[in-house]
């Protein structure tokens, strides 16, 4: 009998953004080489004006240093730009503030791996764990959710969150459209992959609250973040189809 395909046997690269992340980068380094001491990391460190760089080479990973500050989609286009260049099979993004936990990785590259999907979401709502948001920022999920489940014809509850993890097709159409415009990380990623042919799905995760450094949420933003997402979507959705070269085979 043939054996399951597994992630273990191919090359992984944690693809970790962070943008001024020195109080928390260090902890979350380390448990990531306790957890995982077999896969490839490299921080993209997204313009920062504190010491994240410095702390990733103290930790012996790899550094792709932004000269400007780019957003979260521009900085996770250079790691999947750097992932398809050195021909990595899987990438992760983790974050740098401590609210993916290490642990969770193998779930989510079991379940791309198992499903055999091109994107696999590591979900807050999805049965596991008990991550909890209120008021406007949970609206925008829940609308942009129901959204992007028709897009992407899956059964999507958490479409913001950032904890992805890509296969090989995903890596090479992200490498050239991974969208560095507000959002476009998310959302907008999302709409690119379905039509780009790729399929999307999500598994359970457990997630915690940022463990250091200044949140990017508040009421308002999240309201201004829900049109704006809306619009983003709009836009996308109405564009043109992706290039066919720039389709993955
Ligand atoms: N906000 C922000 N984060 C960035 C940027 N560039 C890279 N990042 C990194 O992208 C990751 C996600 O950013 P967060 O601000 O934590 O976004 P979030 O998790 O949606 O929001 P919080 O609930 O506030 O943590 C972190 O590791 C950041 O360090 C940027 O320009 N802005
Ligand atoms: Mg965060």
């Amino acid at each position: 009998m043939t054996r399951m395909a597994d992630f273990r046997d191919e090359r992984v690269l944690i693809i970790i953004p962070a943008w001024n992340e020195e109080e928390t980068l260090g902890d979350v380094l380390d448990e990531v080489a306790a957890e995982l001491p077999s896969v490839d990391v490299v921080v993209v460190d997204d313009g920062s004006t504190d010491r994240t760089s410095e702390v990733a080479r103290a930790k012996g990973v790899r550094v792709l240093q932004l000269p400007i500050n780019l957003g979260v989609g521009g900085a996770m286009r250079a790691g999947y730009k750097f992932a398809a260049r050195n021909r990595y099979t899987y990438t992760v993004q983790l974050d740098a503030d401590g609210q993916h936990p290490p642990k969770e990785v193998p779930t989510i590259l079991d379940a791309l791996v198992s499903t055999g999907a091109d994107v696999m979401i590591g979900a807050r709502f999805a049965g596991a764990g008990d991550y909890q948001t209120r008021g406007p920022r949970r609206w925008s999920m829940t609308v942009l959710s129901v959204i992007l489940s028709r897009v992407t014809r899956a059964e999507l509850t958490d479409t913001t969150s950032g904890f992805k993890a890509c296969g090989p097709r995903a890596i090479s159409l992200f490498s050239t459209t991974y969208p560095a415009e507000y959002l476009g990380d998310t959302v907008e990623a999302l709409v690119i992959a379905a039509r780009g042919g790729l399929t999307v799905d999500q598994t359970g995760v457990s997630m915690r609250p940022r463990a250091g450094g200044r949140p990017s949420h508040s009421p308002v933003k999240a309201a201004v973040f829900l049109v704006r997402a809306l619009l983003a979507l709009g836009i996308a959705l109405t564009r043109p189809g992706i290039p066919t070269e720039e389709r993955p085979a």
